[in-house]
């Protein structure tokens, strides 16, 4: 059978979440259980996302999606729990074990419903042009979803346990994008020694080059970048 095929694009954090995974398992390498996951850039700001091809693959116009013999799916945190469930069933990533599922997936709800599109939404605009600076209710929003995220780590050393999962591949790329482009993390101390703890990762040193890319970026149109917040 074909090897799926992942669209995505190096910039965008919920791409890079499953470049993290890929990585992390070997996806690309382990060809006694998978053979090479073939991956194909897209990229949005070109208006790729919206071409009638790729709005086929997902009508959501958004990467990452993945096209595993016509079986198509979007949103990088279903992705992340579908490719782990199909080629590495019960890996420590993602376990069979359903209290431990439940607790990953608290996570990735929090993420998708509340962590992400707060937080990002404080300073998105920036990278647009939409968004000049960075105000007092930027400030406070990107605080609370910082202390909020900081809250899922008062037990454990990752989102979910003593290990890493999907939990913490889907956070780690906002996070990294945050602190290159100017945030001091170091104010948040579980998330600060959680983004420590990180480095483990395979993808770590490759995400993080992504990171400073786009920390390079913002400086070039916003020179504080995200100083404000701190
Ligand atoms: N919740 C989605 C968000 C995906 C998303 O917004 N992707 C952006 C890039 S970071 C995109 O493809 N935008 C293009 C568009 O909306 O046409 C996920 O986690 O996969």
């Amino acid at each position: 059978m074909p090897a799926p095929t992942l669209y995505y694009f190096p910039m965008s954090p919920p791409a890079r979440a499953v470049l993290l995974l890929v990585k992390e398992l070997g996806l690309t390498v382990n060809k006694t259980v998978l053979s090479t996951l073939q991956l194909k850039q897209v990229d949005p700001m070109a208006g790729e996302t919206r071409t009638e091809e790729f709005l086929r693959i997902n009508p959501e116009h958004t990467i990452p999606a993945l096209d595993d013999n016509g079986f198509y799916l979007g949103e990088s945190r279903a992705i992340l729990t579908y490719l782990v469930d199909a080629y590495r069933p019960g890996h420590s990533l993602y376990p069979n074990i359903p209290k431990e599922k439940a607790m990953i997936n608290r996570v990735l709800h929090h993420d998708l419903g509340a962590f992400y599109p707060k937080f990002f939404a404080s300073f998105g605009g920036l990278f647009s042009g939409a968004q000049t600076e960075i105000t007092d209710e930027n400030r406070a929003t990107a605080h609370k979803a910082l202390s909020d995220l900081e809250n899922y780590l008062v037990r454990n050393d990752f989102f979910a346990g003593e290990n890493p999962t999907v939990a913490d591949l889907s956070l780690l790329p906002m996070i990294a994008t945050a602190v290159h482009c100017g945030l001091d993390l170091t104010k948040y101390k579980r998330l600060n020694e959680w983004y420590e703890n990180c480095r483990q990762l395979k993808g770590y040193e490759d995400d993080q080059e992504v990171a400073r890319q786009i920390g390079v970026f913002i400086r070039s149109k916003f020179p504080a970048g995200l100083e404000g917040f701190n």
